[in-house]
């Protein structure tokens, strides 16, 4: 290696060193769309399954040390499953993420949870979710992230200010109720299940409640819940000046939420999200933002299209870092467009795959992680093990 050659790679593995990605359990799980669901024999149904495809995703890329679980799915009983769970934790080496309350499936949550106009349904959806922050302070996690399907589907139907009012009081109530240390992340989404309002529907409702609830809550930022076109990094970049910014949950997408494979249809604009993160850093800025994935795999074998999320999040966030910061800085202040473009640019074109592999030999990873998976037989095994109970499709997520 050159001189040059070695301090490049020295950049580049302390950016990978810092970089870590939660993924979710249900990315594990069989799913499908409204219209069908086409199961695998490997899918995981059970939440030490659940585990032992993250300890796989770990082992395989070093950089997926946590699970976010979600409640109705992974503790059916809840606080009185986590002993299972911290066991699992020990034997697998993967410790449990964010704690997802799940506010969309029971009955009740038909015309609401929180914004339910029934205040017995607002109770009880309260009720879970603080039933989960005690979840969470026994797993000693770092987030509660709280996603609502709430809203309406026919104008007049529902009052939407009165239920803000309601969501307001909740959010209140929970982060009074967080444990130490624990934060409330705020999703947004603009629509589906709702399809005429959603109560939640973009950063700026979502911070609003996360102010109104308190210094603890922040705007959880799903890549694939924005209208096409939305300039997602925009709203990055201010969730950032104003201190809000609490995590992403990554996915791609082409039209709606479809949680695709992360980078698969637009790689340049998961680029454009770290480089306001990472610009945020380099000027001084302290934060916490959790990384996490939120995607879940129809036709995809499941390990598998984790760890090629996996891979590519390590890829886009070190092109990101490459970027010449200071360089860019003075071509902007100079307002010299095209040198800043191509600066910006070049750094998203830079082939980073060689130093990724070089950091994963240096750290005593596979160098291909994906080839790694299929030399190893993982998948082959977990199908033989789990695809005699096909078609016990449990969840939709
Ligand atoms: C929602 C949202 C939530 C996720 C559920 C399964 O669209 O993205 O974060 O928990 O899906
Ligand atoms: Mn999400
Ligand atoms: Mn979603």
């Amino acid at each position: 290696m050159t001189q040059f050659q070695s301090a490049t790679f020295e950049f580049a593995a302390n950016a990978l060193d810092s970089f870590q990605i939660e993924i979710p359990s249900w990315g594990f799980a069989n799913t499908g769309t409204r219209f069908g669901k086409f199961v695998q024999a490997a899918a995981a149904s059970t939440i030490e399954e659940k585990f032992a495809d993250a300890a796989e995703v770990n082992r395989l890329t070093g950089a997926t040390p946590t699970l976010a679980l979600h409640v109705l799915w992974d503790l059916p009983n809840g606080i009185e499953d986590v002993s299972e769970v911290k066991a699992l934790e020990n034997r697998f080496g993967v410790r449990s993420g964010s704690i997802n309350p799940n506010l969309f499936q029971d009955q009740e949550y038909k015309f609401g949870s929180l914004c339910n106009p029934s205040e017995s349904i607002r109770e009880q959806a309260l009720a879970h979710v603080l039933d989960s922050i005690e979840i969470a302070r026994a797993l000693d996690s770092r987030d509660i992230s709280l996603w609502m399907a709430d809203g309406s589907n026919y104008p007049g139907s529902q009052s939407i200010r009165r239920r803000i009012g309601w969501l307001e009081e909740a959010m209140r109530t929970i982060h009074d109720n967080l444990a130490p240390g624990l934060r409330l992340l705020v999703e947004y989404k603009p629509f589906e299940p709702a399809f005429y309002h959603t109560d939640i529907a973009d950063w700026g409702m979502s911070s609003h409640f996360a102010r109104m609830a308190g210094p603890h809550a922040r705007v959880l930022v799903d890549t694939g819940h924005h209208y096409s076109g939305q300039n997602i990094e925009q709203i990055v970049a201010w969730l950032l000046h104003t201190g809000m910014l609490g995590g992403f949950h990554f996915n791609d997408r082409r039209y709606a939420d479809d949680d695709l494979t992360l980078g698969s249809i637009d790689p340049y604009q998961v680029f454009r999200i770290f480089h306001e993160i990472l610009v945020a850093e380099s000027d001084g800025l302290q934060l916490d933002v959790a990384y996490m994935i939120d995607q879940s795999h129809n036709l995809k074998g499941k390990v598998e299209a984790m760890v090629q999320t996996v891979v590519t999040a390590q890829e886009l966030y070190l092109k990101a870092a490459l970027v010449d910061r200071e360089q860019l800085a003075v071509h902007q202040q100079s307002c010299d467009l095209v040198a800043a473009e191509e600066l910006f640019r070049g750094a998203f074109w830079e082939d980073v795959r060689p130093l990724t592999v070089a950091w994963r030999e240096a750290r005593g990873l596979p160098a291909d992680p994906l080839a790694a998976l299929r030399a190893s037989g993982y998948v082959e095994r977990i199908a033989l093990e789990r695809g005699s109970r096909l078609g016990t499709v449990v969840s939709y997520a």
